[in-house]
């Protein structure tokens, strides 16, 4: 069977992304499942770059093809952030509770509604070929967070056109309209169509 290592060692990642190729005859491998990673200081400024540094760093490692995903939340009334620093951005291993909490207390003095988005860059990396898919999600953040499912900014985010959080929905639920699900299925498609998949 053919083998795409994942480069993140988000299992709520791993777990959405797994759903989109489950169709195929591929296995999906994440950082996980190796020991010894090294830590991959994603310093690039946009999605698009850190997506590739991950790639890049994993593609060297094992010199096998590589998926990423880079993606983080971008507020409004807070100018875009916490955008690419979306994990750390209570500090270094702070938790995704310590991240929410920021959040709140930031947007605290604003009016609502706090209008976010979503963004992911999903990247393929075979060492020579790059192919790249971005994905959206607008909805607002409440300050009364809801919901156990799902990971990082879930439970404070509720999608356009809905009255639950993502937390709320299942992974299928929340794959139909995310931002990474909208990235990985277009990718997933251009992969068919180089006849990669
Ligand atoms: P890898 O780099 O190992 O893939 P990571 O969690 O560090 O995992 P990123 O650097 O891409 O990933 O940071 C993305 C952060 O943005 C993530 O940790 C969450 O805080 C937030 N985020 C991204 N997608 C999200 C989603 O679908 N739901 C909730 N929060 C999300």
């Amino acid at each position: 069977m053919k083998e795409l290592i994942f480069a993140t060692g988000n299992l709520g990642k791993l777990k959405e992304v797994s759903k989109i190729f489950s169709n195929h005859d591929i296995k999906i491998l994440s950082l996980k499942d190796f020991e010894d990673i090294p830590e991959i200081i994603e310093d690039g400024l946009t999605f698009e770059e850190n997506a590739f540094i991950k790639a890049e760093v994993i593609f060297n490692l094992f010199g096998k093809p590589v998926i990423s995903d880079d993606s983080g939340l971008s507020i409004e009334q807070l100018n875009g952030e916490p955008g690419v620093i979306s994990a750390r951005y209570a500090g270094e291993n702070c938790t995704y509770e310590d991240n929410n909490n920021k959040v709140i207390n930031a947007l605290k003095d604003f009016p609502e509604p706090h209008k976010a988005k979503f963004v992911s860059c999903a990247l393929y990396f075979n060492g020579n070929e790059k192919i790249i898919s971005i994905g959206e999600l607008n909805g607002e953040i409440i300050k009364n967070g809801s919901g156990s499912n799902g990971f990082g900014y879930d439970p404070i985010f509720i999608p356009d056109g809905f009255t639950k959080t993502l937390a709320e929905m299942t992974t299928e639920e929340k794959n139909e309209i995310s931002h990474r699900g909208i990235a990985f299925r277009s990718l997933r498609n251009k992969l068919i169509e180089r006849k990669i998949l």
